[in-house]
């Protein structure tokens, strides 16, 4: 059956939270800074939805196929500068390396939670979705009805029935998000309910996070007027490192993956480095901006591994995402065992 749509859109600005000046203001750097975000930013009005969804879904999988559940994150999140929001941050990610890596998992027998940014690129219709063509180009006139255009034919058959198996066997569960409050509340609602699968998690978190936000106290409750400053000055917070939470209290056994993008090469391996040392989780994959669809480093407190596309391999349209894809599965293949022998 194909899935309802669902009863919201996380793009449109949320009415019931115009600004509270109850909320007190976003105190700076403290201890337990995630936990004071939490306190000082409503959750979604969705979120209980989300949350049965997703319940649902890993229900069905611990009593039916016993598959292993990665959590892919995708694309970009926002940074609304006005509550009913005009202006907002943005970020250039258009989900393709979480869209993609997202068909992997499911070929190699996952069931994936896809938390992707709404609108961005999904599994299966990334190959026609944001092309130059437009989705009429994939059609032709014949006796009268529309089929599909022979030139796109054979390949549009592969990717249907890859797409009709993740369907049929109700292995992928689509969850938008379009700012970074958004995010967090349901990274960490799902997080909570993915627990429950133990080391059979795996956390892949490709989404590109804003580092910056405005803190809901010091969001104008409509949109800024040019006529009254004449500059516009946005004082940003850091958004806290949730990770860290993610890693000692949401899904403390799970298998966490997070990606590290740079777009100087001279501190990329450093960064990964720090980040694996700062949160202690298994595995960072390193990418630069300008290289990312071409290479990538596998770093780990033990070594660094990069994985490389020949030219012949890219003559060939080969993804990256389908060599890297079986490395992550066996690491978490290993990561389960570990669990095992403990
Ligand atoms: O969405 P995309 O395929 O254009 O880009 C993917 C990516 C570069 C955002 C991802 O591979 C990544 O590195 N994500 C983490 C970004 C960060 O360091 O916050």
């Amino acid at each position: 059956m194909p899935p309802l749509p669902k009863s919201f859109h996380t793009s449109y600005p949320d009415a019931d939270s115009a600004i509270d000046r109850r909320i007190p203001d976003f105190p700076i750097a403290q201890l337990l800074d995630e936990d004071v975000y939490f306190n000082t930013h409503k959750p979604p009005t969705y979120l209980g939805e989300i949350e049965a969804e997703i319940s649902e879904f890993i229900d069905y999988h611990i009593k039916n196929t016993g598959k292993k559940v990665v959590l892919v994150t995708s694309g970009g999140t926002t940074v609304p500068l006005e509550n009913n929001t005009v202006r907002f941050i943005d970020n250039f990610s258009a989900g393709t390396r979480g869209a993609t890596s997202a068909e992997y998992f499911l070929e190699l027998g996952y069931a994936v939670v896809f938390l992707h940014r709404e609108f961005s690129l999904l599994p299966y219709s990334r190959h026609y979705s944001h092309t130059t063509n437009c989705f009429l180009d994939y059609m032709t006139e014949a006796n009268n009805r529309v089929e599909i255009n022979p030139n796109f034919a054979d390949e549009m058959l592969v990717v249907l029935r890859k797409y009709n198996a993740a369907k049929e066997s109700n292995s992928l569960l689509l969850v938008p998000f379009t700012t970074v409050n958004q995010y967090l509340y349901t990274l960490k609602t799902i997080s909570g309910v993915l627990s429950k699968l133990e080391s059979r998690a795996l956390f892949f978190l490709a989404a590109a996070v804003s580092d910056f936000f405005l803190p809901h106290s010091r969001m104008p409750e409509h949109k800024i007027q040019s006529q009254t400053s004449g500059t516009l000055i946005v004082n940003l917070e850091q958004v806290p490192k949730f990770l860290s939470r993610l890693v000692d209290n949401w899904a403390p056994t799970a298998m966490i993956v997070s990606f590290k993008l740079e777009t100087d090469s001279l501190i990329l391996i450093k960064k990964a480095i720090g980040a694996l040392e700062r949160y202690q989780h298994q595995l960072v994959i390193g990418n630069l901006l300008q290289t990312r669809k071409k290479e990538v480093v596998f770093v780990t407190l033990k070594d660094e591994n990069w994985v490389r596309l020949t030219e012949e391999q890219i003559g060939k349209n080969v993804e990256i995402e389908s060599i890297m894809i079986p490395k992550v599965i066996e690491a978490h293949d290993q990561w389960i065992k570990s669990k095992q022998n403990n």
